[in-house]
């Protein structure tokens, strides 16, 4: 978590400005909830100092625990950022402020190809924001040959050196591709075939987390279920580090930014957005994060090296590998109490 400050000064000057009482320093804080490193100092001081604003950062580890924590009630939270599935799980549970489009112009910025999703059929609550994939990480100076297979994660010569996503959806998901199983399905049977087939793994993971950049920079480990963008950005300064998308298949996210309900600093919230999508702004993110974004004209401010980086915008073929997180509702249950199985387990 980032804060910052104004310096005593400009924020005196500020709440005179504003006619707030002197101490009043709430008044033009923005409060956003997200993924870790799914923004730049850079574009976060480029609208604070633009909107006369304090953005204050404050991060998840997985799509489950940002809807757990607005369930809750009042989270204070502006700005967030939901994957595809949780955008509709949010918007169900009535936790999503409609946006206000007037506020929002640049959405006209927009790839068509990420607008009307299934989990938000006409936008009303979310702007699509950043996408990548989950695959697998690994050292390849310590696997080898380079893995093909998601086996290579029940692969005992490399048990103790092993993380996996500590997020219930992509867990599954990866042993569910495993089985042959579509990483949506509904089925009770295959989703304790996966939770076994999770369990069975355990005594090879050394730990559960989603904050992999870390995990793999210090060569805690040497493979890793990851996220894209995550793994490109380690390579880039540590490059024995690669990313692979398993024969099996994998999962394709759109992460997206929305509004929850009830945001102390709506409209501020929607200037947010309708900063971050500029085209040279997301360029910054995407440069920084290594993950697509959903602006095509940022491409011309893009890195050459990441302009078509087949990682991060995977060819058609690998595409075709790939499935999009649903909603299951009720049955999201089914899935967490797995989930809680394979986490209790000895
Ligand atoms: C970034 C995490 C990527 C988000 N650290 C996956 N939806």
């Amino acid at each position: 978590m980032r804060f910052r400050t104004l310096g005593a000064f400009a924020l005196v000057a500020l709440a005179l400005a504003s006619g707030c009482r002197r101490g009043d320093q709430t008044s033009t804080e923005l409060h956003v909830f997200a993924w870790s490193d799914y923004f730049t100092d850079e574009a976060i001081q480029r609208f604070e100092k633009e909107h006369k604003a304090h953005v204050v950062l404050d991060t998840y580890e997985n799509n489950e625990d940002l809807v757990a924590k607005l369930q809750a009630g009042v989270s204070g939270y502006d700005v967030v950022v939901p994957s595809d599935y949780a955008v509709k799980q949010l918007a169900e549970l009535g936790l999503l402020e409609p946006l206000n489009r007037g506020n929002v112009p640049n959405l006209r910025t927009l790839d068509t190809n990420f607008l009307n999703q299934y989990f938000d059929p006409s936008n009303r609550y979310s702007v699509p924001y950043l996408w990548g994939t989950a695959g697998i990480g690994y050292d390849s100076t310590k696997v080898t040959p380079p893995p093909v297979s998601s086996a290579v994660l029940w692969d005992k010569q490399y048990g103790g050196n092993i993380n996996m996503l500590d997020d219930v959806r992509e867990s599954f998901a990866l042993a569910l591709k495993r089985l042959g199983y579509s990483v949506n399905t509904r089925e009770p049977n295959e989703i304790t075939a996966a939770q076994e087939l999770l369990i069975q793994q355990k005594p090879l993971v050394r730990s559960y987390t989603t904050e992999t950049d870390v995990l793999m920079l210090s060569g805690q480990v040497v493979l890793t279920h990851a996220w894209s963008g995550d793994v490109l950005r380690v390579a880039e300064e540590a490059p024995h580090w690669k990313y692979v998308i398993p024969e099996e298949g994998s999962t394709i996210f759109i992460d997206n930014l929305c509004i929850p309900k009830g945001a102390p600093k709506k409209e501020l919230a929607e200037a947010f957005i309708n900063f971050i999508i500029q085209p040279d702004v997301i360029a910054g993110v995407t440069a920084f994060t290594h993950y697509a974004n959903c602006v095509p004209a940022s491409k011309e401010h893009l890195p050459p090296t990441l302009r078509d980086n087949p990682v991060m915008s995977p060819p058609e073929d690998i595409i075709r590998r790939l499935e999009p997180l649903q909603d299951l509702g009720e049955l999201q249950t089914l899935y967490g109490d797995a989930w809680t199985a394979v986490k209790a387990a000895q």
